[in-house]
């Protein structure tokens, strides 16, 4: 069953010209949506839900390679492929369908593109790997071996304004950790962060704006995940928790996953919903809204547009 939102309104100045929709994909799952603004353009790296062909995830996420999107206008998006899959990353598990919740960013010429995903062998668990481009659509290059001393997911970079980057995960905790200037190697130990609030966390987006660090973060406070977020002075913490930016899926979608980016000067929350497939809510679909915040850089609320 298809749905479709109409959401005038849902994106700020970028709808002035053009009739804005939720979800934003609507040919395919688009998960975990992360955006990033490069050469003045949106890009939108989300994971790619699929039915799984596999009995064992039938009833869990499936994910076997990941798409890259384009867009000027936040409501024209074009697919520009597929960029990684699943059997050609070489310390990936082929039949895993474990590609989850990745991350882009460009450094020194190279787009970085991270992502998690089963190893091969014995190692349980998720590992976090990398494949490089000069392009923000690719041809991505996958490397040969994962991350060392990386054991999780959802990871998210920052690269700060004096050029040191950082790199963020789920893994035994919220995990950070500096990362050289090669980008594909750990500069320091990783840590845990400090400040955020119990209950189950994950998919880490981290964000600096006027000098403040902001962690943002799913959290289950109840049932299913909040988009929650605290906010620091260095970008390994401390950080002290202000509270929810999102609540929880009005239809109960479990997982919640987004990124937050300024673009032509207006914020905006990527996020994601089972818009597609309301009877299983493994199967998502991105989705934007507007994000604003209050004078003293707090985050005001939002409400996701759903018609
Ligand atoms: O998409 C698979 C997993 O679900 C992600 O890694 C989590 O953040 C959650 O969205």
């Amino acid at each position: 069953r298809f749905l479709t939102i109409i959401s005038t309104g849902a994106l700020g100045l970028a709808s002035m010209f053009a009739t804005a929709q939720n979800p934003i994909v609507r040919d395919q799952f688009t998960a975990d949506p992360t955006a990033r603004v490069f050469n003045g353009k949106m890009y939108l790296y989300p994971s790619h839900d699929i039915p799984s062909p596999i009995e064992s995830l039938k009833e869990w996420f499936c994910m076997a390679d990941y798409h890259v999107f384009s867009s000027d206008n936040l409501v024209d998006w074009t697919d520009h492929g597929m960029i990684i899959t699943q059997n050609n990353v070489p310390w990936v598990r082929p039949d895993s369908y474990s590609m989850w919740a990745p991350d882009c960013v460009y450094k020194n010429g190279e787009y970085f593109f991270y992502f998690p995903s089963a190893p091969k062998g014995e190692r349980r668990g998720f590992q976090i790997g990398v494949a490089r481009s000069t392009s923000p659509t690719g041809p991505f290059m996958p490397m040969r071996e994962a991350i060392k001393g990386v054991n999780g997911i959802d990871p998210c970079v920052l690269i700060d304004d004096d050029g040191q980057s950082y790199i963020y995960w789920s893994g035994g905790g919220m995990m950070g950790a500096k990362l050289k200037d090669n980008m594909v190697e750990l500069a320091s130990d990783p840590v845990r962060m400090e400040g955020l609030p119990d209950g189950f966390k994950e998919g880490p987006f981290i964000f600096k704006r006027n000098g403040k660090y902001y962690y943002t973060f799913p959290w289950v406070r109840k049932e299913t995940e909040t988009l929650a977020y605290a906010m620091g002075d260095n970008p390994l913490g401390p950080f002290e928790f202000k509270g929810v930016i999102m609540e929880e899926s009005p239809t109960g979608c479990w997982t919640n996953h987004h990124s937050i980016v300024e673009y032509n000067g207006q914020w905006y929350l990527f996020y994601h919903h089972n818009d597609y497939s309301p009877e299983f809510d493994k199967n998502r679909s991105a989705r934007i809204d507007s994000l604003e915040f209050n004078a003293d850089g707090t985050i005001r609320p939002v409400v996701p547009t759903l018609r």
